[in-house]
């Protein structure tokens, strides 16, 4: 069984849980209670050196990073959320980098200081608002080619994002998404399906 230490509310553990949901894939969640600090002492550190979550431990093989987590659980049950095609996998690639450099770190600020309540300066949000339009409108542009962002079919690029704007649209970025049609009518495809349901607590 497929051992999960992470947080069912971080968005870095939701990706993880919505690779296991869609995959129908078994696990055990082992929560990490960052309210005492859990996360920064061992054995955690064992598992995750930098302090943070998620970390895996399968059948004695352990490692950690999310995204890589993702790929391992996909790969592992023979699941279809990385395209088979050269070019499905390229573009797959190229939507969660974009993700890891252009997106996250700008819808970060209004989360942190909009859910997580740890306050931003005006300034760091103003530049991360800049940001976050510069990316929407590149995801816009690639939604209007194909219904998912690496093709027909859902995939981890898709299930990288997830967690960030589930959360980003319960803050005032809600509206600045609001400005970009494919961008919403994807997020309003993707959060209903069952398995998102699942990995977010609400099914
Ligand atoms: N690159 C890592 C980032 C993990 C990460 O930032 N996790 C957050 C929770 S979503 C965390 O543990 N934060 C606590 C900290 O950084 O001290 C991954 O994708 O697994």
């Amino acid at each position: 069984m497929i051992k999960i230490f992470g947080h069912p509310a971080s968005t870095c553990t939701r990706k993880v849980l919505m690779t296991l949901a869609e995959t129908k894939t078994p696990f055990e969640l082992t929560v990490v209670d960052f309210a005492t600090g859990e996360h920064k002492k061992q054995p955690h550190l064992s598992r995750q050196p930098f302090g943070q979550i998620p970390a895996i431990e399968d059948d004695g093989f352990a490692f950690y990073e999310s995204r890589a987590i993702c790929r391992y659980i996909n790969e592992k049950v023979g699941g279809s959320l990385i395209p088979v095609d050269l070019k499905g996998r390229a573009l797959m690639e190229q939507w969660i980098s974009v993700e890891t450099s252009n997106f996250t770190p700008h819808v970060m600020k209004f989360i942190y200081h909009h859910v997580f309540q740890r306050p931003q300066e005006p300034a760091v949000l103003e530049a991360a608002g800049k940001g976050l339009e510069t990316a929407l409108g590149v995801l816009e542009a690639g939604l209007t080619k194909s219904p998912f962002l690496a093709g027909a079919q859902l995939s981890l690029a898709d299930v990288c994002y997830m967690p960030y704007i589930e959360y980003a649209m319960a803050t005032p970025v809600k509206a600045t998404f609001a400005k970009y049609p494919h961008v919403s009518a994807w997020w309003t495809k993707i959060s209903e399906l069952p398995s998102w349901k699942k990995a977010t607590g609400k099914a």
